[in-house]
């Protein structure tokens, strides 16, 4: 099935024996592709399909069917509690699940046959089919939708295969979450595509990248800050050929140290749920400290000053980063408006990141525009949803929640809360948890602090610059 436009790897690649590593369990190429084909043929014709995106076989399988197929799959974070799964599925339209399921999400399930038989065919996908959903916050609301359609997810890694020289001959290391696009797309589509080997440590633990051999390792920030921490771990991935680095600003006494330990230089890459990877340093290029290097293949950047003229090229001059190309998602689903307003007239999708380019091409991320978005360990979260989250609690009359600069997660997440009645530890902690459940455990607050009242301008707005 040569013409599938995403699974070619998978499907006329090499056969590996070993092809995929998930904990404890190795699938062959062909293990993986008959599995996926089995899955594939059980499939409602209407999707989407609900993905409780654990990383084992299962998800992967899961995954795959669908693409093949052509029906949507929307991974649904393991951690996320029950107000988040609801909002996804009710969301997503999502006809059936994959994996545990909750008591209370009324879905049929649709079992993952690993040993399966397999066989069985399905029709290739047209490339515009939507391949997946991922959701991720705004600056207000809930979670959108970001339908990534299958043709845009192969041009995204296929920018990637070339800027990295990703060969069979490569073995992928990561331990990301596979509801995203890092851990997900990057780290899962990217080797099946590229017909190499993945090897994934279930977490991103130091320890776990150095006790598992490969040639590429991805991580988010964190992840590197966490590697230079652990001396030991760190000096064995001096055997790898990249270490990459994403979803975050990495800090460049981060980028030092990892390469003072393990002697290469991370490679760092930019992108968003909504753009794929559109900037990356080169494996066979110069890779600067703070700088995220040139666009990859197929992407178009413009970076505008406010009043929408182009920003010199020198390095300092800093605006609004537009980009274009390929591997643009297709919109958020079931928001045709909040789609078109993403776009200028022109058609430059709005990244909402300040940039800086120089003379050769090079770019750097200057930050978010917006403070309501925040990047936490790499998981991107808004303030709005988390202010949503805790407003519905009584100990709360007002709140304003605010990323503060970390050195291990990038930005921390802190709620500055007046609270309704005394505050205390044991309010702070109930606070903590109610997000933890009611959201997911990735976006809990790290740190709640109770004022008398919080810092507003004439106009109402809670000026969250002044807090912290
Ligand atoms: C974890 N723990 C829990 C739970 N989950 N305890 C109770 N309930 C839970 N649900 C425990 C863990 O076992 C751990 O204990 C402790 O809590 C801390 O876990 P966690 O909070 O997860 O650790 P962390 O240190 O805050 O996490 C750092 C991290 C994580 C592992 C780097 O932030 C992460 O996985 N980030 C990746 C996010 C990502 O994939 N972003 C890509 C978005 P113990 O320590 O004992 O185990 S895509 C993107 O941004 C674009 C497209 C791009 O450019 O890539
Ligand atoms: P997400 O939607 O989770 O993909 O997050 C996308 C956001 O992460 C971007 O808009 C950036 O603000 C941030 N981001 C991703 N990669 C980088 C990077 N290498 N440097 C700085 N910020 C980054």
């Amino acid at each position: 099935m040569a013409d599938h436009p995403l699974l070619t790897g998978l499907l006329d690649g090499p056969d590996l024996e070993d092809a995929v590593v998930l904990g404890d369990e190795t699938l062959a190429t062909d293990a993986v592709r008959r599995a996926a084909f089995a899955f594939a043929t059980i499939l409602p014709d209407e999707g989407p399909v609900a993905v409780h995106a654990v990383p084992r076989p299962e998800t992967v399988v899961a995954v795959l069917g669908c693409l093949l197929a052509g029906v949507p799959a929307v991974p649904v974070p393991p951690d996320a509690g029950p107000g988040e799964v609801r909002h996804v599925l009710r969301d997503s339209g999502a006809t059936a699940w994959v994996g545990q399921r909750p008591d209370w999400v009324g879905l049929p399930v649709l079992p993952v046959q690993l040993d399966g038989a397999g066989g069985g065919t399905v029709a290739p996908p047209r490339a515009d089919a939507t391949g997946l959903i991922l959701y991720t916050s705004g600056t207000t609301g809930a979670p959108k939708g970001v339908e990534l359609s299958q043709g845009a997810i192969a041009a995204g890694l296929d920018g990637l295969a070339e800027a990295w020289q990703w060969s069979p001959e490569d073995t992928l290391v990561h331990g990301l979450p596979l509801f995203h696009t890092h851990g997900l797309v990057l780290g899962v589509l990217g080797p099946l595509r590229n017909g190499a080997r993945l090897r994934h440590t279930g977490s991103p633990k130091p320890e776990r990248y150095a006790a598992t051999p490969g040639s590429m390792y991805f991580g988010v920030p964190t992840v590197w800050s966490r590697v230079a921490r652990d001396v030991e771990s760190a000096r064995e991935l001096r055997r790898a050929r990249l270490l990459v680095s994403g979803s975050a600003p990495l800090p460049a006494p981060v980028f030092d140290a990892v390469r003072e330990l393990t002697g290469l230089a991370p490679i760092e890459r930019y992108g968003m749920t909504e753009t794929m990877i559109t900037l990356s340093a080169r494996a066979d290029g110069e890779r600067r400290p703070g700088w995220v290097g040139l666009p990859v293949d197929g992407a178009q950047t413009r970076i505008r000053d406010e009043s929408g003229g182009a920003v010199p090229a020198d390095g300092e001059s800093m605006g609004r980063l537009e980009v274009r190309g390929p591997m643009l998602f297709s919109g958020y689903l079931g928001r045709p408006r909040t789609s078109a307003d993403s776009f200028t007239s022109d058609g430059w999708f709005v990244t909402g990141d300040l940039a800086a380019r120089d003379a050769q091409g090079f770019h750097r991320i200057v930050g978010r525009e917006s403070v309501d978005l925040i990047k936490s360990g790499g998981y991107r979260l808004g303030a709005g949803e988390v202010e949503t989250s805790l407003l519905a609690r009584p100990e709360v009359a007002e709140v304003a929640v605010v990323g503060e600069s970390d050195p291990d997660l990038g930005q921390r997440v802190v709620a500055w809360v007046v609270p309704d009645g005394p505050g205390g530890d044991a309010v702070a902690e109930r606070l903590v948890a109610h997000v933890a459940e009611e959201l997911s455990w990735h976006k809990r607050p790290r740190e709640v602090r109770f004022v008398e009242s919080l810092p507003r301008n004439a106009m109402g707005k809670v000026q969250k610059k002044q807090l912290g």
